[in-house]
């Protein structure tokens, strides 16, 4: 990425006139996809928040934002993307920027979903509860992969700081970002940052290039929040992975695991279509569930029956 001085109206340049304001304008990310961010953290820590604020910041400088929000839940529940529309007013009002809602498609759609809105807009956020697997599947997708974390102790949500080695979310963390250091919470950030800076030595490092970092922001801080410091963490981040390679060999790679997802996905969805594995698979179900047949017996029997009937038709 290269960061340069703009006015705003050289060729390329994504800010509409009078909408730059004192910021100095950027050029937009040009490494032939956007700068994939994905964001997690414990419910409540302040992601939407955080995106409002972040995503209007990046917009001032020049660039143009998607926001795709991934809940695990919303196939289930029909989604929160309304709460965090509401959350992200400003954001999803401007058109410079867009905000999506979690694909209900499963995990294949947010690949989907991902492509497709880091082809209008240089910079893409993602949005992910951090409970369940929808961490590790959103870090299989994006360049860089946020954690975001409360202050220690003293949270209404009592999150220990320890939380992220628990989960081993640390492993996943390119940047460790304390948010809420604000007003009374500004000593409990602190110590919450001393504490992830010193659980991140012993985790190790995804690039032999980048040292995760942890910063405080509060986004709810205004100009003061710190919100500058993380992305210029996130564009040195950027800088590095791509002048020594290591962003592309990322991508390669992740291109890599995406491939074999899919080949598992429409591997099931055919051996799903087969009535006769299904109907055969749902006694095996019964049998496995009574403990009378092992599920590794039960899973070698269905894919066996499943290729006797591909070779047979
Ligand atoms: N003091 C303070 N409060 C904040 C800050 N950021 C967010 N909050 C508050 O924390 C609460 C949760 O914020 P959200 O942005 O909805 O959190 P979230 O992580 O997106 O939550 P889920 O999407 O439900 O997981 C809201 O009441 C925010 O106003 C901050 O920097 N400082
Ligand atoms: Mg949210």
């Amino acid at each position: 990425m290269h960061i340069a001085s703009s006015t705003g109206s050289e060729p390329g340049s994504t800010a509409r006139p009078g909408q730059e304001g004192d910021q100095q304008q950027e050029q937009p990310i040009r490494l032939g996809k956007s700068f994939r961010i994905g964001l997690s953290g414990p419910p409540g820590v302040g992601k939407s928040t955080f995106i409002e604020a972040f995503g209007m910041n990046l917009l001032s400088k020049g660039h143009r934002v998607s926001v795709l929000a991934v809940d695990p839940s919303s196939a289930r529940t029909g989604g929160s993307i309304l709460g965090d529309k509401t959350r992200m007013t400003e954001l999803s009002r401007d058109t410079r920027a867009y905000v999506r809602p979690s694909p209900s498609r499963g995990t294949l759609g947010i690949v989907l979903a991902v492509n497709i809105l880091s082809a209008g807009y240089d910079i893409c956020l993602v949005e992910t509860v951090g409970v369940g697997q929808s961490e590790t599947m959103v870090a299989d997708i994006v360049d860089m992969f946020v954690l975001l974390v409360p202050p220690a102790g003293g949270d209404e949500l009592q999150v220990a700081p320890q939380w992220g080695m628990k989960k081993g979310i640390m492993e996943l963390s390119d940047l460790v970002i304390v948010n809420k250091s604000d007003g009374a919470l500004v000593d409990s950030a602190r110590n919450a940052q001393i504490e992830y800076t010193s659980a991140l030595k012993f985790v190790k490092a995804i690039s032999s290039h980048w040292k995760p970092k942890v910063i405080r922001v509060s986004s709810k801080g205004g100009p003061e929040g710190g919100i500058d410091k993380a992305w210029d963490a996130m564009k040195e981040y950027f800088d590095i992975m791509e002048s020594t390679g290591d962003l592309q060999a990322k991508r390669g790679n992740q291109r890599k695991i995406w491939m074999w997802r899919q080949v598992s996905s429409e591997l099931l969805d055919l051996l799903n279509e087969d009535t006769q594995v299904r109907e055969m698979a749902n006694e095996l179900e019964s049998k496995v569930l009574r403990n009378e047949v092992m599920s590794g017996a039960a899973a070698h029997q269905i894919v066996q029956r499943f290729m006797k009937g591909m070779s047979s038709s």
